[in-house]
């Protein structure tokens, strides 16, 4: 049996879920390879680094990432701390020959992308962003459709992503409403996974036409810790400017002549983890909505007329990752399973000497768009996508 050993830095929302798949990828997807080993988590305190390693599971905890990244025993660096540290944990963890996941989005802008890009293809390190959306199975199923013709050419895509976590004006500004911490707002937190989808199932966007807008500009100030993600009301706490985006709002065009839309927010009342897309090709479309995310709506050009309409497909043994994951469709897939999808195709591709998927590259590409589409709306233009 081979173990890697992971360095998990930060012990946050995403520890939880990252840990879970650490313990549970083998159980699922047997017989493994490479068996992931919990051996140090970070955060920036003893008390809190110590409780995360008991709670998680990790055999040794630290407050000094840089040592972990260090450490020779230490095979794979997975970073899940706010934005602003990615760029930096990544290059030096590079240098250290360190296998690496990070959270997405993958930096604050492209030129901090471009860096960490450079830096694994130069220490020829496997690099993932963790988009775990797309290792849904019934996106997954959606990608073996379109590469299969089965909507033959693609016409339109239009993805949202609508949450209502900051609509209360008394929601804290926790560090993803501060640009220096974020980057950008719903734009960098949520959209990007929505142009994960568009670049997986369409193909490279090639120019946007954005409108950005910012309805709560202050927020009461909440002082360190992990983001409650809108949990905790401070009605007394000070308040202070909010300087990223709350909502989005764009135009696409795709190299190949695809035309589509992407909306963002985390102001939508109502709307929990609205994750959608609906896409439509020359002979069938496509549906999607992560709230129903065992299904696939689909519907065919070539359906008898009295049979017309999207039909649904429960994903299950059949479909991708099916092997690994229930018995039965419909039993039901959850974020966890997105995870531990995302978990094993890391290792797999470290076991078979492949790119990940999605690479520091794909994280890279979606910076340049989420730059293209502020640089859009602050010019009120289209702005072509120019990848270096
Ligand atoms: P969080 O606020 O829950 O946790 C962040 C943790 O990082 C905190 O415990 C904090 O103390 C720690 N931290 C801060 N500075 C540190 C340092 N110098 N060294 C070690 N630890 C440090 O944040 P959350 O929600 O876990 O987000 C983390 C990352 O994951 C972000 O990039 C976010 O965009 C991403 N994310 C991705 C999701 C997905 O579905 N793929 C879901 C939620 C977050
Ligand atoms: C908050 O908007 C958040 O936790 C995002 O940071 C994640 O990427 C998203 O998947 C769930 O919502």
């Amino acid at each position: 049996m081979k173990f890697l050993n992971v360095g998990l830095i930060g012990a946050g929302f995403m520890a939880k879920a990252h840990s879970m798949a650490y313990a549970s990828m083998p159980m699922f997807f047997w017989p493994a390879k490479l068996i992931p080993y919990k051996k140090t988590i970070v955060d920036v305190s003893d008390d809190l680094a110590q409780e995360a390693s008991e709670r998680f599971g990790f055999e040794n905890y630290s407050t000094d990432w840089k040592a972990v990244v260090r450490d020779p025993e230490i095979d794979v660096i997975d970073i899940v701390t706010p934005n602003h540290l990615h760029e930096e944990i990544a290059i030096e963890a590079a240098k250290e020959g360190k296998h690496i996941i990070s959270e997405k989005p993958l930096a604050r802008n492209s030129e901090e992308t471009q860096r960490m890009l450079e830096a694994v293809q130069n220490a020829n390190v496997k690099n993932m962003v963790a988009f775990n959306y797309r290792k849904t199975p019934a996106v997954a199923l959606a990608k073996k459709f379109i590469d299969e013709g089965s909507i033959g050419r693609i016409l339109n895509f239009r993805g949202t992503y609508l949450q209502e976590f900051s609509a209360d004006p008394n929601s804290p500004l926790s560090w993803r409403f501060q640009k220096d911490k974020a980057g950008s707002g719903a734009l960098g937190d949520i959209g990007t996974h929505v142009i994960d989808f568009a670049h997986y199932l369409v193909g490279d966007i090639s120019h946007v036409m954005s409108l950005t807008n910012t309805w709560i500009k202050e927020r009461p100030v909440q002082s360190g810790g992990i983001d409650k993600l809108g949990t905790v009301k401070l009605e007394d706490a000070e308040k202070q400017p909010v300087d990223v985006d709350d909502e989005i709002s764009t135009l696409l065009k795709f190299d190949n002549g695809a035309i589509g839309s992407i909306e963002a927010t985390r102001n939508a009342w109502g709307r929990q983890n609205f994750l959608t897309f609906e896409i439509h090709g020359e002979k069938g479309s496509l549906y999607f909505n992560y709230e129903r995310r065992d299904e696939l709506q689909v519907s065919f050009a070539d359906d008898p007329d009295d049979k017309k309409g999207f039909k649904t497909i429960y994903t299950g043994p059949a479909h991708p990752y099916g092997e690994g994951l229930w018995p039965i469709p419909a039993l039901g897939i959850g974020y966890s399973e997105t995870k531990i999808i995302e978990i094993h195709d890391f290792f797999k591709a470290i076991v078979e000497n492949k790119e990940c998927s999605p690479s520091f590259l794909d994280g890279h590409r979606i910076a340049v768009v989420s730059d293209a589409i502020l640089k859009s709306a602050e010019s009120e233009s289209w702005v072509p996508i120019k990848f270096q």
